[in-house]
């Protein structure tokens, strides 16, 4: 396996509105971002993916771009980026920019030209199309938001294509000039410094020619029609040649619902259209059909859909994104763990896991203090795009009680990771002097990285294992096996290379029970070298609430 600095890296991904306010006008920002660099240099971080910072009018938090060659306002200038990055690179830490291509803003010029009623060369660079009546729609499909993925244009007369809020009308990247455009775009960026990117939705952004109806589902009608779509490795293929394959870079595509076996075509070392993907497999195990069809998740279901990941880029020499968390899904310690009682066991137990499969781990902010969801009070909490229409469609088409969408929402509503990054215990977590441009959830008195880092924490558990992790290259590259598949609770692997075999042991559970390990793993010899309890000996079976252990073979004596 070829080896590289993305594969040895460990990402923090930074939601720059949410991360730390330099100001006082309540939003985060880059100055304020340059000066946490020292505390994710001494947490381990290598590489930053920054959530946009571009223009934007912040319809969707930045993923809505209005100008890809300059800094939103709200986060500072030009030149603030530019410290930024120089902050990072002296710290030895890369940045990765988010690439979001598949739309724009529509208060981008690209779109006003396109949207003018007169011919242009722009209105290829989006979807149009008439129909007889506005209020017939060109065909069936539906925005990830909810709602019907069209919206007509009166100044135009016609249709758009949006499969995200209306103000992100979809590129067309079956005109050459778009490709072009992202192209400079890319370079653009390259040319300043920045080691890569996180490519968003980018497996959709090849729509099936003639655009035909969607065959029935409960949500996102037409999606066979986009997804992996007909010329998408085409495309990324081409900027591979034209651009990234002239630099030393990491990308990493955000690919919703693809199967392992389907993400080879993009990541396999042979293919490299991408370094590898964002999968939503295992964020998939507590909803049904969509995300927002709450089901319980079992123990047994994750560690099987992750452990299937973990083999199949291995045998495919594809390459694991590994993550738990980011700024579209709940906080993972309120998802998979316990907020209450076992705060710091469950909040350590996920940090092993995410940091010792093979893959790049990915951080998102918070996470390593245990940050949790949201305790919404009322509809107006709720300030995500998708949280707002996901309400509207759900009280007015689909006459779902307020109750039912309260609690759903409360669960899966992406606002829970964006509250504001918790600092300290002073007035409003240490983010902002001023007023937060969203309330900051009130455990911060006692969730906090100025608390976290005067002792044992899940910080410090973080910190040290990603330590542990970079001095031991067998948690990186080493070959994955999992045992016990059918168990409730525990999740047992093993990550083995010629060097080291490590035996990782997490009871996912809030109860004290044994473990009875295969009878092949009984015949060596391990010593812990890490746990959220007190290291022991292997043979002690009994097992803690939400206990790890993470064994070393131990070869010879001397050792
Ligand atoms: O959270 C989701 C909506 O249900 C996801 O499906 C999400 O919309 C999807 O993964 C795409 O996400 C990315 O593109 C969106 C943006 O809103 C997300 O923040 C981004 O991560 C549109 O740019
Ligand atoms: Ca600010």
């Amino acid at each position: 396996m070829k080896h590289t600095w993305y594969k040895e890296g460990v990402v923090y991904q930074i939601y720059p509105r949410s991360f730390q306010d330099s100001n006082g006008d309540g939003i985060g920002d880059l100055r304020g971002a340059l000066s946490r660099l020292d505390y994710l240099k001494n947490l381990g971080i290598t590489i930053i993916w920054l959530s946009p910072v571009y223009q934007s009018p912040n319809d969707d938090n930045g993923y809505d771009i209005s100008d890809y060659r300059d800094i939103m306002t709200d986060f500072g200038s030009m030149a603030d980026f530019d410290a930024f990055l120089e902050g990072a690179h002296q710290r030895g830490i890369k940045v990765l920019m988010d690439l979001v291509v598949n739309h724009t803003s529509d208060e981008h010029p690209w779109f006003q030209a396109s949207r003018s009623p007169e011919i242009t060369p722009y209105h290829d660079y989006y979807f149009w199309r008439k129909t007889e009546h506005p209020n017939k729609k060109p065909n069936n499909w539906t925005s990830f938001f909810g709602g019907d993925a069209w919206d007509y244009d009166a100044t135009k007369g016609q249709h758009y294509l949006h499969l995200f809020s209306p103000k992100q009308p979809d590129l067309n990247w079956d005109n050459p000039r778009v490709r072009e455009e992202v192209k400079e775009i890319i370079r653009f960026w390259l040319d300043k410094g920045v080691d890569g990117f996180r490519c968003d939705v980018i497996t959709i952004i090849s729509k099936r020619q003639g655009l035909p109806n969607g065959r029935f589902r409960l949500v996102l009608k037409g999606f066979e029609h986009y997804a992996n779509g007909p010329r998408v490795h085409d495309y990324l293929k081409e900027l591979q040649r034209d651009v990234f394959s002239h630099y030393d870079v990491m990308t990493v595509g955000e690919a919703t619902f693809i199967s392992a076996t389907d993400a080879l075509s993009y990541v396999s070392e042979e293919r490299r259209e991408l370094d590898m993907v964002i999968q939503f497999d295992h964020m998939n195990v507590d909803s049904f059909n969509n995300k927002w069809i709450i089901i319980p998740w079992t123990v047994r279901k994750l560690k099987n859909v992750l452990a299937q990941w973990q083999t199949v880029m291995a045998k495919g020499h594809g390459w694991n994104c590994l993550y738990f968390e980011n700024h579209d899904q709940p906080r993972s310690i309120s998802r998979f763990g316990d907020t209450q009682r076992y705060h710091y066991e469950s909040g350590t137990l996920l940090a092993t896991y995410l940091l010792t499969q093979q893959g790049t781990p990915f951080i998102y902010q918070g996470q390593e203090i245990g940050m949790t969801n949201y305790p919404f009070a009322s509809f107006d909490d709720f300030l995500d795009v998708e949280a707002r229409r996901i309400y509207t469609l759900g009280k007015q088409s689909l006459h779902l009680s307020d109750k039912f969408l309260f609690k759903t929402l409360s669960y899966m509503s992406r606002d829970n990771a964006r509250t504001p990054m918790q600092w300290s215990n002073a007035p409003h977590a240490g983010f902002t002097t001023g007023t937060p441009w969203m309330r900051v959830n009130p455990n911060y008195e006692s969730i906090n990285v100025e608390t976290a880092l005067k002792g044992k924490s899940i910080l410090s558990f973080y910190r040290d294992l990603i330590a542990y992790r970079q001095s031991h290259h067998t948690l990186v590259y080493g070959e994955f096996q999992l045992y016990l598949k059918h168990h409730p609770h525990f999740v047992v692997f093993t990550r083995q290379d010629e060097e080291e075999t490590f035996l990782v042991v997490l009871n996912f559970s809030p109860r004290t029970i044994a473990l009875s390990l295969p009878r092949i793993l009984c015949n060596n010899h391990w010593e812990s070298v890490m746990s959220n309890y007190e290291k022991r000996p292997i043979e002690q079976v009994i097992y803690h609430p939400y206990e790890i252990q993470l064994f070393r073979k131990v070869v010879s004596s001397s050792q």
